[in-house]
C-alpha cells in the first residue's frame, strides 16, 4: 500500500472536515450540532473504503471495525475526537482519526488475531456542555445519568442533544465495550505545543498526560449607573474579576510547570454605561503533579472568595472537572517507542499539557499516545498546521506498531 498516497489522503480529508462548521467563517464543531451529520457521513464512507464496518453509536461516536480471529473479545482501539473548540484548527483530534482509518486501509486484507476498531469520538473538548470526553466516557460505560442531564447555554441537556440528532439516550449503555474486551488503546494527536519543533523532531511518545481542574467562578456585585454612582459606593463585579484574573496569571507564572488560564469571561449586563453587576469566568489549571495542582487550585478558590470582599463583591466557585494526571501504559508506550526507533525516529518523551480521550481510555485499558509535531506550537487556533512529512512518518510508525499489536496475545 502506498503510504505516501495515504498520507496525502489524510491531509485532503482534514481539509474536507475542516470545512464542516456550525459557524460561518470559522471552524467550530461542538457536540452533535448539525455539521456532525455530514462528518458522520464522510467518516462512514471513508471507513467503508478502508474495509472497515462502520457504525454510529448512541452518543454519535463513529466506530469502524475490522474483525480479527479473536472476534469481539479482543479489540484494539485506535481513536481520537472530531469535535472542536470555537475558531479551531483542522487537525486537533481529526488527524488521529484519519490516520487510524489510513492505517486500517494499509493493513486491509491481512488477518490478525485482534479486532481493530477505529473510533471517531463525538465530544472531547467539553465546549457545549462544559464536560469533556462524553464520547470516550460512553465507550467505557461511564457516561452517567448525571452527565446526560448536564445543560448547555440554551438549556438543552446532553440527552436532548442525542434525541435531536436522531439517536436514543436509552441506547447509551449499548455504546460501552464489555469490560476486559479492549486489549489496548492508541491515539495519534498533534502535540499542540512547541517541544518537538524545538528539538527538530517529527514525532514523540507521551509518557503521561497532565491533570487538570476546570471550574466556573461567579463574581456578584451590584449594577449601577456609570455616571452617577461614586467610586466608593460601587460593588463592581468586573473590577473584582479583573483582580482575580491577574491572580490566576501570577499563580501560573510563579509555580514551576503550572498552566493556569481564564479562557472565558462573561459580563452582565455588559453595557458601557453600567457598572458591572455580575461576571462569570472559567478557570483551567493543569500540572503533571496532582499535589501541586491541588495546592494551586485551593489557593485560587480561596482568592476568588476574598478578592471581591474589599469591593463588596461575592465570589462563588462551581467545580466542573477534576482530572488526575494519567500515566500512559509503560509497556505499550515502550513498544510504540520501539516502532519509532525502527522507523529512524528518536522516541522523544513529551508530557501532554492537553487532555485527550486517552485520559479516559487509560482507566479502561492500556493506552499509548503518539505526538505529531505542531509547527509554531500553534493549536486551538485556525493557524494550527502539520507538516506532510510528519503525517507520513506517523503513518509509517502506526502501521508498524499496529501490525505487532494486532497479533499480540
Ligand atoms: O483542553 C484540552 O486539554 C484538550 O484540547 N481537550
Ligand atoms: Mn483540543
Ligand atoms: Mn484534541
Amino acid at each position: 500500500m502506498d503510504l505516501d498516497a495515504l498520507a496525502d489522503e489524510v491531509l485532503h480529508r482534514c481539509d474536507a472536515l475542516g470545512r464542516l462548521s456550525e459557524e460561518p467563517g470559522r471552524l467550530t464543531r461542538t457536540f452533535l450540532k448539525p455539521p456532525a451529520h455530514a462528518v458522520h457521513d464522510l467518516l462512514t464512507e471513508w471507513m467503508l473504503k478502508a474495509g472497515l464496518h462502520a457504525r454510529l453509536d448512541a452518543v454519535g461516536n463513529v466506530i469502524g471495525r475490522t474483525l480479527g480471529s479473536a472476534g469481539e473479545h479482543r479489540v484494539f482501539v485506535v481513536g481520537s475526537h472530531v469535535d472542536t473548540v470555537p475558531d479551531a484548527g483542522k487537525y486537533d483530534g481529526v488527524l488521529g482519526v484519519l490516520l487510524g482509518i489510513a492505517a486500517a486501509k494499509a493493513l486491509h486484507g491481512r488477518t490478525f488475531l485482534n479486532t481493530l476498531d477505529v473510533a471517531a469520538f463525538s465530544e472531547e473538548e467539553g465546549v457545549r456542555f462544559r464536560t469533556p470526553y462524553l464520547g470516550s466516557l460512553a465507550v467505557c460505560g461511564k457516561l452517567t445519568d448525571e452527565l446526560l442531564h448536564r445543560r448547555d447555554a440554551d438549556g438543552f441537556t446532553v440527552a436532548d442533544a442525542i434525541r435531536a440528532y436522531g439517536l436514543h439516550p436509552a441506547d447509551v449503555p449499548d455504546a460501552a465495550y464489555p469490560a476486559g474486551s479492549v486489549v489496548g488503546y492508541f491515539e495519534a494527536h498533534i502535540e499542540q505545543g512547541p517541544v518537538l519543533e524545538a528539538k527538530g523532531l517529527s514525532l514523540g511518545v507521551v509518557p503521561a498526560i497532565m491533570g487538570q481542574t476546570r471550574a466556573w467562578i461567579t463574581f456578584t456585585g451590584k449594577a449601577g449607573h456609570a455616571g452617577t454612582q461614586p467610586m466608593e459606593l460601587r460593588r463592581d463585579a468586573l473590577a473584582a474579576a479583573a483582580a482575580f484574573v491577574s491572580a490566576v496569571e501570577a499563580c501560573g507564572r510563579s509555580t514551576p510547570g503550572l498552566r493556569a488560564t481564564v479562557g472565558s469571561l462573561t459580563v452582565s449586563p455588559n453595557a458601557g454605561n453600567v457598572v458591572p453587576g455580575e461576571v462569570r469566568l472559567s478557570v483551567d489549571v493543569r500540572h503533571a503533579d496532582d499535589a501541586v495542582r491541588a495546592r494551586a487550585v485551593a489557593g485560587l478558590f480561596a482568592e476568588a472568595e476574598t478578592t471581591g470582599r474589599s469591593r463588596g463583591v461575592g465570589g462563588s466557585v462551581e467545580p466542573a472537572l477534576d482530572q488526575a494526571a494519567v500515566p500512559c501504559d509503560p509497556g505499550l508506550t515502550a513498544r510504540l517507542a520501539a516502532a519509532l526507533e525502527a522507523g529512524g525516529h528518536p522516541p522523544e518523551a513529551v508530557v501532554s499539557g492537553a487532555g485527550h480521550d486517552a485520559v479516559v481510555m487509560a482507566d479502561f485499558c492500556p493506552a499509548a499516545m503518539l505526538f505529531v509535531r505542531s509547527p509554531g506550537g500553534v493549536s486551538h487556533h485556525p493557524g494550527e498546521s502539520v507538516r506532510r512529512e510528519d503525517v507520513r512518518a506517523a503513518l509509517g510508525v502506526m502501521v508498524r506498531f499496529l501490525e505487532a499489536e494486532l497479533d499480540r496475545h
